[in-house]
């Protein structure tokens, strides 16, 4: 398997219910590394154009008003086979479907407000960790 990075957000719901700590510790646990991370709150154009490949969905108005509702935890993972992984981690995107243990049956309400987001493939993640990051704040972990 090879080290792969990809992107978490930390949605609204998760920041807001103050257990940012409690989910990167899921990450942590599960070996990946954070490589870079940001606080940010999401103007309506930055979320509009990171789920831009939903914009035709009936969801999609609901979707980027709950992402732009608080701030958001931004982070770049690093580990092994890390795109896969860390979607084990988050579980289903429909909280009443994910796994017992997964972030989402754990800290999600509802397929609206679930907690997490992550890539869902490499060549995604490549695109979404360079539509938050420039590359000088993405850190080799040597140590
Ligand atoms: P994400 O992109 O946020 O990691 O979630 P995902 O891959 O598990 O799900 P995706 O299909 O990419 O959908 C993005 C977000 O849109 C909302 N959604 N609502 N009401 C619905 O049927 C529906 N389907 C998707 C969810 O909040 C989902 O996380
Ligand atoms: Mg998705």
């Amino acid at each position: 398997m090879a080290v792969e990075r990809t992107l978490s957000i930390l949605k609204p719901d998760a920041v807001g219910k103050n257990t940012i700590g409690k989910i990167l510790d899921r990450f942590e646990s599960a070996g990946l590394k954070i490589v870079a991370s940001r606080m940010t709150h999401l103007t309506q154009a930055e979320a509009e154009g990171f789920y831009a490949v939903h914009k035709e969905r009936p969801f999609f108005g609901e979707l980027v008003r709950f992402m732009i509702s608080g701030p958001v935890l931004i982070s770049v993972l690093e580990g092994e086979n890390a795109v896969a992984l860390h979607r084990d981690i988050m579980g289903a995107t429909d909280p009443k479907k994910a796994a017992p243990g997964t972030v989402r049956a754990d800290f999600a309400q509802s397929i609206d407000e679930n907690a997490v987001h992550g890539s869902d493939s490499l060549e995604n993640a490549k695109n979404e960790i360079a539509y938050f990051f420039r590359a000088t704040e993405v850190f080799a972990r040597t140590r």
